[in-house]
């Protein structure tokens, strides 16, 4: 049985096929496409280790021919969870080639995040590393197997640099590629979420390989193009907008950076002569302040490009005068719909804006609270539906009521307004999110874990203003009986943290109070919250 997703509705399909957007070709022909003309061209590097298209292509078939073996089959799901290095795309191309879907974690996911993704997929395999604390030992890997009744776990060991996967790639094996239908999953993306438990997004490959290719076309990337992945792998922005998938359908390589900073990112710029490049707006930041001082050539570097949260106008100022290179903001989602500013754009609209959409056919809509469309520069909640934009979180049908309206457009909880140019500008947001220098934390969930400790009566996270990162989370708390009960910020970080969740979702403060303020229907007032953070 294929795995379930909500279609598109047929006279939809159809346009978006007349219109040339869905090619009915499977995502890996992206890959296979490379090896006519481009087979010995170098499509990745990490620094120590460089593989040409050719090596890909092969190390992912053994890899799926290995994994088939083992009984891994189409319509399985998997989980990957591996930092930033060749073996993810390794591991990418050969489930995607067999037909399994995998989801992508981050590689800052914890043991709440990892079970999660595993209680909604059910995967039959799990890829990791050792590198991650979860994973140094045989434990966890063994109580998901055990669990998730799994086929297979691969477990990456970096430092040894023997690994069953590795031996699961490097072993050639005769791959029989079954056939694959580019209207069905081809994985998963992550949500940032604004719920109590994240939701999964599933992408065809039809809609992902359209998303794609459009973007490498807007980003004019060629086969000269030497991309760096500074942010984790797996994140919408870096695998495809246009990120490593638009690099190899464009024919150029991806360097692999393993975090943004400049301490490791310069080095590479220079010895890989980096072309293009994508962060959010802190990494930027340190880019900038660190730059005038660098001891690193880095006049290879045309295009960076800035999203995942709003870039200040006085930082994206400074992006042509300290680095030489032109500045591309991006404002997308893994949901879908990805907008950019355009290389013919004049510069008002580069420093001042957060682009216009990939494609002619998606569809915005901006309302008002009464669900009425707004005139052109008027701020409003942003609808949208399109050729790459999903319709409908995995197996969350109460979820998926709220977050479309009847029409099919999704509600992506940003408020904006869109100048008569078509571009976007990010005023502000309407769900709840908090949006920590481009990693997003659902507030529910962490509140939820909190609910679990016995002391606590309630809580509510909010966002807090932060010069570095734009926001940070702080977490407003009402201890059960104060009276007789201390609790302190380090007691509930120890508590979180021995939950297990990304560091980046633990409050960055706590403050304890007699009681939460309410709206007048008797709803926590989160503004009011907010409020108290404003001078
Ligand atoms: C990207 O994807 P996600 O799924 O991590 O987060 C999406 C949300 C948006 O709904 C918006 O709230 C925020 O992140 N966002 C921005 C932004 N880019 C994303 N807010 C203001 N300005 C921007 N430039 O973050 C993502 C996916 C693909 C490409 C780029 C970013």
């Amino acid at each position: 049985m294929s795995i379930e997703y909500t279609p598109w509705p047929a006279d939809l399909a159809k346009l978006y096929r007349e219109q040339g957007y869905w090619q009915d070709k499977p995502l890996t022909s992206l890959l296979s496409e490379q090896l006519t003309n481009n087979s010995n061209g170098i499509a990745l590097a990490d620094g120590k280790r460089s593989i040409s298209y050719l090596q890909l292509s092969q190390y992912s078939d053994n890899l799926a021919a290995n994994l088939a073996l083992k009984g891994l089959k189409k319509y399985d799901t998997a989980l990957i969870q591996l930092p930033n290095c060749i073996e993810f795309y390794i591991s990418y191309f050969a489930l995607l080639k067999l037909g399994v879907a995998p989801v992508c974690a981050l590689f800052n996911h914890k043991k709440t995040e990892l079970q999660s993704y595993c209680e909604i997929l059910q995967p039959k395999l799990i890829i990791a590393s050792s590198m991650h604390d979860l994973f140094a030992d045989e434990q966890f890997s063994n109580e998901l197997f055990n669990r998730f009744n799994c086929l297979n776990t691969l477990i990456v060991d970096h430092h040894k640099g023997n690994s069953e996967l590795k031996q699961g790639y490097l072993s050639a094996q005769p791959f029989e590629a079954p056939p694959l239908n580019p209207e069905d999953v081809a994985f998963f993306q992550l949500s940032g979420g604004s719920t109590g438990t994240p939701k999964l997004i599933p992408r065809t490959h039809n809609d992902y390989l359209y998303s794609v290719v459009a973007s490498a076309d807007i980003c004019q990337l060629t086969g000269e193009t030497r991309y760096l992945c500074a942010l984790p792998a797996p994140h919408n922005f870096p695998l495809s907008s246009p990120g490593a998938l638009g690099v190899f359908h464009a024919g150029g390589s991806v360097v692999l950076a393993s975090d943004p900073s400049p301490t490791t990112c310069f080095a590479l710029i220079e010895h890989y002569q980096i072309t293009h490049t994508a962060l959010v707006p802190p990494a930027l930041q340190l880019w900038l302040s660190h730059a005038p001082h660098a001891a690193y050539d880095l006049s290879s570097l045309q295009l960076i490009q800035v999203g995942g949260a709003k870039l200040s106008m006085t930082v994206a100022e400074q992006v042509k005068p300290i680095l030489d290179c032109e500045l591309q903001q991006v404002f997308g989602m893994a949901e879908g719909l990805v907008n950019y500013t355009r290389h013919d754009d004049d510069r008002w609209s580069v420093i001042n804006t957060q682009g216009k959409p990939i494609s002619p056919h998606d569809e915005i809509k901006i309302v008002d609270e009464a669900g009425n469309e707004v005139p052109p520069n008027t701020v409003g909640r942003l609808l949208t539906r399109g050729p790459y934009t999903f319709r409908g979180y995995y197996k969350s049908p109460v979820h998926n009521a709220d977050a479309f309206d009847e029409t099919g457009f999704y509600s992506s909880g940003d408020l904006v307004k869109q100048l008569p140019s078509g571009h976007l500008i990010v005023e502000g947001r309407d769900k709840d999110q908090i949006n920590r220098g481009g990693e997003k934390i659902a507030a529910e969930e962490v509140e939820n874990l909190l609910l679990g400790h016995n002391d606590i009566a309630h809580v509510a996270i909010v966002s807090m203003p932060d010069s570095t990162l734009g926001e940070k989370s702080c977490a407003f708390i009402v201890i059960q009986d104060a009276a007789t009960t201390k609790l302190t910020a380090l007691i509930l970080r120890k508590y979180l943290r021995q939950l297990g969740i990304a560091d980046f979702k633990v409050p960055d403060k706590f403050q304890f109070v007699a009681a939460l303020p309410l709206t007048a229907v008797g709803k926590v007032d989160k503004k009011a919250l907010r409020a108290t953070f404003e001078q």
